[in-house]
């Protein structure tokens, strides 16, 4: 036991009108939305590394947090950080959580030492774990921070790099399997580049797919049933990555020969980055059938950077929920708070609270997008839109050729009629739910 938390409560359900910022107002687990408990909707996951391992450090500053587990070099402070973790767990109730291997373990002077340490520390979860209903959603290898990955892990020019990614993805593997992980995540900070003139783009993505076959080989040869994801992002830290949005990614997986092996995590601030919205991702990966799961968070739209801010806009929350909803909800996947306090944040409490006011709106969005699903709106004037495509001569117009389509047109019996696309129309009609 730490005393971090100390005082605060685990957080109850108090409904729409409770003034107590330490309860859920919308968040109702057990509350049945479109036949499904909104917990089994929403699959909350809270992130390891901006909540126990980020210090509150910026380009411009260092650490700005003092927490009982600091500094975060040694096993002992290893096991108080994991502690206070699952006490916050316990508070919250939320059904997840997700890590980097970096985030739990100490590192050590070899590969060899940084595995005991990353080893012990699992095993001090599943202890945990076993006592509590507590999940893991997802692990990840940090394969950005060290200075060993500066010029990229599996697209590194040198080879050794590409082994030692692949050392490390097998560990993180293993201990996702070990401790009942539902997906397993990659995302590249450093896959990608700083400045063209020193980079082999086409041998890096040649080794880049080759490497996530390897991935993809290694889950099947341990029994691993989870999902594989790949998590996209324009850039930062890199000047550009490899896996820019989620259409890029796609294109990808389907040149590697892998879009039916592995899905994408997308995330909000990345979308934002990226220039698109985040139901934008959402959709694009519905429609290539290649949704996993989302990291759920918010960019500040002036700063230009990943601000990682705790989601607060019930509109874009309830828009990238339609569309997860659509396309029949999560499987594998999960709602995973990729976000982190502001660095003045300090206290214990401010953690709590920024959890419990993005569980709130994620469950008001979630609400809104059932609410619009249930109502069927928007649906109904999609099939109105697209009409025309279900009458015998618009079919028939896929299953022909220019030639005939032009002697139709030309003929006369083919006049298009413009006709609105009711954009106001529709936008008023989302703002009745949201
Ligand atoms: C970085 C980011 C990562 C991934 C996991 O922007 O989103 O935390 O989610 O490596
Ligand atoms: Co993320």
């Amino acid at each position: 036991m730490t005393d971090f938390f100390a005082n605060i409560a685990p957080i109850a359900f108090e409904g729409a009108d409770s003034t107590n910022p330490l309860a859920f107002r919308h968040y109702n687990p057990d509350e049945v939305v479109m036949g499904k408990r909104m917990e089994d909707h929403l699959r909350f996951a809270i992130a390891y590394w901006h909540s126990f391992a980020w210090e509150g450090g910026d380009p411009f500053g260092g650490q700005t947090f003092e927490r009982p587990w600091h500094p975060q070099d040694q096993m002992a402070t290893a096991k108080i950080k994991a502690d206070a973790a699952f006490e916050m767990f316990d508070i919250l109730g939320q059904p997840y959580f997700c890590w980097h291997d970096a985030d739990i373990r100490p590192e050590g002077d070899s590969f060899a030492e940084s595995l005991k340490n990353f080893e012990a520390v699992i095993d001090y979860f599943g202890e945990k774990m076993s006592s509590r209903d507590v999940k893991l959603l997802w692990g990840t290898a940090n394969m950005f921070s060290h200075r060993r990955w500066m010029s990229g892990a599996s697209t590194n020019p040198d080879p050794d790099v590409f082994a030692y990614s692949a050392a490390t993805v097998k560990t993180c593997m293993d201990a996702t399997l070990k401790l009942g992980g539902e997906n397993y995540v990659l995302w590249g900070g450093r896959e990608g580049y700083e400045t063209l003139l020193n980079t082999d783009m086409g041998r890096e993505l040649d080794h880049m797919g080759r490497f996530l076959n390897m991935v993809v080989d290694y889950k099947h040869k341990i029994g691993f049933t989870g999902t594989i994801l790949v998590e996209p992002k324009p850039q930062e830290p890199s000047k550009h990555q490899y896996d820019y949005d989620a259409a890029t990614c796609f294109g990808f997986l389907q040149k590697y020969g892998l879009e039916n092996e592995v899905k994408l995590n997308l995330e909000q601030g990345h979308a934002i980055l990226a220039g698109h919205s985040f139901e934008h991702e959402i959709a694009t990966a519905t429609a290539l059938g290649v949704l996993g799961s989302i990291d759920m968070n918010r960019n500040d739209y002036q700063s230009g950077w990943d601000t990682d801010q705790f989601p607060n806009n019930v509109p874009e929350v309830a828009l990238a929920y339609y569309h997860i909803l659509r396309d029949g909800g999560f499987s594998t996947g999960g709602t995973n708070f990729d976000a982190k306090l502001r660095r003045q944040s300090l206290d214990a409490e401010d953690l709590i609270a920024a959890h419990v006011g993005g569980m709130d709106i994620c469950a008001r969005g979630l609400k809104a997008a059932a609410a619009m699903i249930e109502d069927g709106g928007l649906d109904a004037a999609l099939s109105e839109r697209y009409a025309g495509w279900d009458t015998d001569a618009g079919k028939a117009m896929l299953n022909t050729d220019l030639d005939t389509l032009f002697n139709q047109v030309h003929s006369g019996s083919i006049a298009p009629a413009p006709k609105s696309g009711r954009q106001e129309i529709l936008e008023n009609y989302v703002n009745r739910f949201v």
